[in-house]
């Protein structure tokens, strides 16, 4: 059962059948205890034959804080390490460390959805997307879906100084979601795939893949983290880090496009503008 929203509202899509759902928000849908029961026993009963029109998808949010983890696989660690070689034992320990990195990416408003461009930074030289898993999380914590998340982030900002981390990963248009959200409780199985390909021109510039049993952190884990100590009335978006980093050599470029799929949830796509 996948959420999507359309631009006259949102819409449960279930085996090729649609069901336009009655609420108007997001903040409503997840302030609700039976929200699965809900939107399975409802759909059930009232959806048309009908598959969603892509082309046109908003991102899949209302106004829930959007955060992101970090080092939180190998692959990560390894590449935050190469970059940033004066700073680099930070990555290596907070790998390793009970309390995870946890850092603000966006505000909901700011995050662009499927087919909407992403940027680089006007001053950055070194520009990779991040391909993640995302987990929708309600207001009492609890991880009430997932959707797919595009972390940009412009590694020679980061690398220089780990402080320059929110310059290197907040600006317009570095961050997309969806491109709808796969509503459910259970854990996704580990053996979920996560794929990266960056096209550019007819070309592929870059392809890789990971599994979410290679992330270090429970999904569960990050989310008590995210919310000790700290309220989020609407819910929140959490990112929960990358696997897949492409080699040094490769930086992104205007006009490339940057295509993600996590298998069970969907592919998002776009274009780097
Ligand atoms: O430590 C910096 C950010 C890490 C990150 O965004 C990731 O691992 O995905
Ligand atoms: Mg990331």
């Amino acid at each position: 059962m996948i959420l999507y929203r359309q631009m006259d509202g949102w819409v449960v899509s279930q085996e090729g059948k649609l069901w336009p759902v009655p609420e108007k928000s997001l903040d409503e849908l997840l302030a609700r205890a039976d929200l699965h029961e809900y939107l399975e026993s409802a759909s059930r009963s009232g959806s048309r034959p009908g598959t969603v029109d892509s082309s046109s998808l908003l991102p899949p949010i209302g106004s829930q804080e959007i955060w992101a983890a970090g080092v939180t696989y190998f692959r990560s660690r390894v590449a935050r390490m190469e970059e940033s070689e004066r700073a680099s034992s930070f990555y290596d320990r907070v790998y390793t460390a009970q309390r995870p990195e946890l850092f603000f990416k966006c505000l909901p408003w700011k995050a662009v959805g499927p087919g909407a461009p992403v940027a680089i930074r006007s001053d950055a030289l070194w520009s990779v997307p991040e391909p993640e898993l995302v987990l929708v999380i309600n207001p009492g914590g609890r991880i009430v879906g997932y959707t797919i998340g595009n972390d940009m982030s412009s590694r020679d900002i980061e690398g220089e100084n780990p402080l320059y981390l929110p310059q290197a990963k907040i600006y317009n248009r570095s961050c997309a979601i969806g491109p709808g959200i796969l509503m459910q409780t259970e854990p996704l199985p580990p053996d979920t795939r996560i794929e990266l390909s960056i096209e550019h021109g007819a070309e592929t510039a870059f392809s890789g893949a990971t599994a979410l049993a290679e992330m270090k952190r429970r999904p569960e884990e990050l989310a008590e983290y995210l919310y000790r100590d700290q309220t989020f009335s609407a819910g929140a978006f959490l990112f929960t880090g990358t696997g897949i980093v492409p080699p040094d050599s490769f930086t992104l470029e205007k006009g490339d496009r940057v295509r993600i799929r996590i298998e069970g949830i969907g592919e998002l796509v776009n274009p780097v503008g």
